[in-house]
């Protein structure tokens, strides 16, 4: 039987799990690599996804990985297809479907994220392939007069027919307006850029007729700017987080998962479990962490087999902190 968006929805959301971002693209995931010293190969690739996909009990804090294309073909050392080694878990496959960036036209210091020509076929293609939950991102860059009104609403459109055609397809649509961190704009301007990029989302996604119960939005936390001199407490990210989310994210969507989006591993830990401690909202709080969660494995592993049971057991343990972080119960490291 088909499973309904709002049924996948739940799943993902369900037993404080959270998603792995695993969908970086050729270029991001070289620049990964790069920090241990691997070379940006398909099989270098490989490895890494496969260091994280066969952590053992990794089931217990991941509820669904997004995946990239590349790596939706790949298989485990073990000869096991990806998707296989996933399912066999009960963790969901996901795809990310966006195209990546190109510059906004008549702005162009602000990016328009492209992939919306032949989604149509290629979601009915994962959709056979295995995956139920899909994934498109779009940049929102603070700056002097930036983001523009254009730049909200065509990101916003875009994001709203992919998801139509996700939804078409038995696809649950997470919608990922990224407002970056990077900047020197303060808590305030961060809160208010967010709570005007998510107002503008969901009437884009509402006038397309997209089915809010079945959606997941992936946002990143209200934040100060990576280069303002008076960066905001755990403290005042929640409340700042919580209070543009009341005003902006409809009753009827059943989660937010967030991004890490620059902060450490340790600082997007202790932010998600001050969000969870203040959250009163209707929604599932929950994270979509890449570089957060992957990093410090990253690190340890350093491309080396005799290394993979230690990254393993660091990956873990970030899990079971994020975890506990999205229920307010992190103690610390
Ligand atoms: C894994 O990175 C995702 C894809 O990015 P690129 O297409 O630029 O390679 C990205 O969308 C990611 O899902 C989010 O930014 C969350 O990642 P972080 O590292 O911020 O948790």
């Amino acid at each position: 039987m088909t499973e309904s968006l709002q049924t996948i929805a739940q799943q993902l959301l369900a037993d404080h799990k959270g998603l792995l971002a695993a969908d970086e693209s050729e270029t991001t995931a070289g620049k990964r690599l790069a920090t241990i010293g691997l070379e940006n190969t398909v099989e270098n690739r490989r490895q890494y996804r496969n260091l994280f996909f066969t952590a053992p009990g990794i089931e217990q804090g991941i509820s669904g990985i997004i995946l990239h294309h590349e790596t939706m073909g790949q298989s485990a050392s073990d000869g096991t297809p990806f998707v296989q080694v996933l399912q066999s878990k009960g963790i969901i496959p996901g795809i990310k479907v966006d195209g990546g960036v190109e510059p906004l036209e008549g702005s162009p210091e602000e990016k328009m994220t492209i992939g919306l020509h032949g989604l149509d076929a290629r979601l009915a293609d994962y959709y056979t392939r295995g995956a139920r939950f899909a994934k498109w991102r779009a940049v929102i860059t603070i700056g002097q007069n930036i983001p523009t009104d254009n730049c909200l609403l065509e990101n916003a459109k875009a994001l709203a027919e992919y998801a139509f055609l996700c939804q078409k397809k038995g696809i649950v649509p997470v919608v990922e307006p990224e407002v970056l961190i990077d900047g020197s704009h303060d808590l305030d301007m961060s809160e208010v850029v967010t709570t005007k990029t998510l107002r503008v989302l969901f009437q884009e996604l509402t006038t397309r007729g997209v089915d809010l119960t079945g959606v997941i939005l992936k946002s990143s936390m209200v934040i100060s700017g990576n280069q303002c001199p008076t960066q905001a407490t755990p403290e005042e990210i929640a409340e700042a987080t919580i209070r543009c989310f009341t005003n902006a994210v409809p009753k009827e969507v059943p989660g937010i998962v967030f991004i890490s989006g620059g902060q450490s591993a340790m600082q997007a830990t202790v932010s998600l479990n001050a969000i969870a401690k203040v959250n009163t909202g209707p929604w599932t709080i929950s994270f979509s962490y890449a570089r957060a969660l992957q990093g410090p494995a990253l690190e340890i592993w350093k491309g080396k087999t005799e290394n993979i049971p230690a990254a393993q057991a660091e990956f873990i343990k970030r899990l079971q902190q994020n975890v506990a972080a999205n229920q307010g119960k992190y103690l610390g490291e």
